[in-house]
């Protein structure tokens, strides 16, 4: 007998996420499909604004990666009006890309990932000093380990559980016998979790230095909004400008990063993969993999010099690296077959993002309601296609990207990682490659971090204090019309915004985000995307708690605000938890 279980919110995401699983008898998944099940349409909001606004409104796309739509969104503009940004901006710039990777993967990993592997309730009934003992084996270096900590996490843990509130931990599968963790390696990721939340606070002070304030820092187009000064610190000559003292602060952050990375967070995933090795066969979804790039050393103009290449695998074959190419009309382009908008092309043809169409045409069943019709539209995602095909973005994108160009620190983390635990190369297509991918990509960020911070320090003192090209701010500089796209690695993986400028005002604007090309519904031809695809094959021990769902959709951290471009206009929930 056939079943359908629904989970409606997946919650522990950003954004509203509905996944439909057509189970057999023996409860193996035969057919997902993913829906998102809110829009409001920013790029509607943006026609007719000035351009060199237009990062501020696309922003609001999404308050988890607080910055990449913004970042997408001045490239996409320096991008049409040929502007070149200085240096110190892509310094800059880069720096605060990387510590959004840093910043959202750590949370990602122990605050809406960590609890499908890690069962809070059993951390209840570990012993402190053998906790201890264990830290101290998984993380030499972190000093927050000695029984007293850990008796004492214990015991906050245990006054959450007696007074019946245990807050954010109220809601898991707890007891399920997928949590595979003895109880000391729970309660060491309890501790962890909230030592997490702590230094997220502190780290994201990064942005607001350069930028003003976190989240959704200040952008500017033709380069960054902060001005540097050389006066010494604590002259007062500064004013409102980055001085020294300020800059000293980013260095310190940037250390507490990567301290927590090495000493905390890596130690972390390579214990817990330990005890989930059968996840290395499950979740791989559709094999192929895409990036666009970033972290360039010379200028977006020259993609040699990024740390993230761009390309694009096909099938799981490493050998070779297809070009991706934002501007051709035959690559990239959206379909909405299976999703609630129209086209004026007809709803089967797809459309590159220049030419793209966001018109909204809800068919869709009246809510509240038991089942979508997954064989008509399903979803206000778009289904983004490379040549027709559906790609994998993000963290293992990326780190297959960098393994297979010989990026030599990633193939030291990859191989470390996989001889640790004892698996092939084939076990990164897989819901636990998905994960540690993004915890190396993590490390490999921090790391570089340093190096940009020490550039910028060293163009300074050698009297470079350059942070914007105005040469083309005014709109009397401009074409009547123009072009162009801004993309950059998200954490979510590849995101692009494309802008046609028409009059000195955006004519069309289109974003096609990362978690729409992971999370979006079936094509035209039929071809699942990524999630639908990867959650095919699960067998699910109790449809009632179907924490295998779970892990492998929020192996992608999902973020269905930045997929649909959304919030709720009305802040109205529109369904309910509903598994049958
Ligand atoms: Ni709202 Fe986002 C990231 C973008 S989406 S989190 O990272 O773009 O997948
Ligand atoms: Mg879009």
């Amino acid at each position: 007998m056939t079943q359908t279980i629904v989970v409606d919110p997946i919650t522990r995401i950003e954004g509203h996420l509905r996944i439909e699983a057509e189970t057999d008898a023996d409860n193996r998944i035969i057919r997902a499909s993913s829906a998102g099940t809110m829009v409001r349409g920013i790029e509607i909001i943006l026609r007719g604004r000035d351009p060199r606004d237009a990062w501020a409104f696309a922003q609001r796309i999404c308050g988890v990666c607080t910055l990449v739509h913004g970042i997408a969104s001045v490239r996409a503009v320096e991008d049409a009006l040929k502007i070149d940004v200085p240096p110190n901006a892509q310094l800059i710039r880069n720096l605060m890309i990387a510590a959004q990777f840093v910043h959202d993967h750590v949370m990602h990993f122990y605050h809406l990932h960590a609890l499908d592997w890690v069962d809070v309730i059993s951390a209840l009934k570990a012993n402190p000093k053998a906790t201890s003992e264990l830290a101290q084996t998984v993380s030499p270096s972190y000093p927050k380990s000695s029984p007293g900590y850990f008796a004492d996490v214990q015991n906050r843990l245990k006054t959450f559980v007696e007074g019946g509130q245990l807050g954010i931990f109220a809601n898991g599968y707890w007891g399920h016998p997928a949590y595979k963790l003895p109880p000391e390696a729970n309660l060491m990721a309890v501790a962890h979790y909230l030592d997490a939340l702590a230094w997220q606070r502190d780290v994201a002070k990064l942005h607001a230095i350069f930028g003003g304030k976190n989240p959704h820092p200040n952008f500017l187009v033709g380069g960054v909004p902060c001005a540097i000064s050389v006066h010494p610190q604590g002259s007062g000559e500064a004013g409102t400008s980055l001085d020294m003292g300020g800059l000293e602060k980013v260095q310190n952050i940037i250390r507490q990063m990567r301290d927590f990375v090495d000493q905390v967070y890596v130690p972390d995933t390579l214990a817990i993969a330990g005890f989930y090795k059968d996840w290395s066969k499950l979740g791989e979804g559709v094999g192929n993999f895409m990036t666009y790039g970033d972290f360039p050393a010379k200028g977006m103009s020259d993609p040699s010099s990024y740390l993230i290449p761009s390309g694009v695998i096909l099938n799981r074959d490493l050998t070779t690296i297809h070009p991706v190419d934002l501007d051709a009309e035959n690559q990239i382009q959206e379909f909405v077959a299976h999703s609630w908008y129209d086209y004026s092309v007809g709803k089967e043809k797809g459309l590159h993002p220049y030419q793209g169409e966001t018109e909204l045409n809800y068919t869709g069943p009246k809510p509240p309601y038991a089942n979508l019709d997954t064989n008509a539209s399903y979803s206000w995602l778009k289904s983004p296609r490379w040549q027709g095909k559906a790609m994998e973005v993000g963290p293992l994108a990326r780190v297959l990207m960098l393994y297979a160009k010989g990026h030599e620190q990633t193939r030291e983390l990859v191989d470390m990682t996989l001889k640790k635990l004892d698996l092939p190369v084939a076990a990164l297509y897989s819901t636990l490659g998905r994960t540690a991918a993004r915890t190396l990509e993590t490390k490999v960020f921090a790391d570089s971090m340093q190096g940009w911070y020490d550039q910028l320090i060293a163009n300074i003192k050698a009297g470079d204090v350059k942070t914007h090209n105005d040469k083309l701010w005014e709109p009397a500089s401009w074409p009547s019309l123009a072009k162009g796209v801004g993309f950059t690695e998200a954490p979510r993986g590849a995101l692009a915004h494309w802008a046609v400028i028409k009059d000195q005002k955006i004519d069309n604007y289109q974003a096609v985000v990362p978690s729409t090309w992971n999370a979006g519904p079936r094509d035209a031809a039929g071809q699942e995307g990524p999630y639908e695809a990867a959650l095919r094959g699960h067998q699910l021990y109790d449809p009632k708690q179907p924490i295998e769902i779970l892990r492998t959709i929020h192996s992608f951290d999902p973020c269905i605000a930045c997929a649909v471009h959304v919030t709720d206009p009305n802040g109205v929930e529109l369904i309910k938890v509903k598994i049958k």
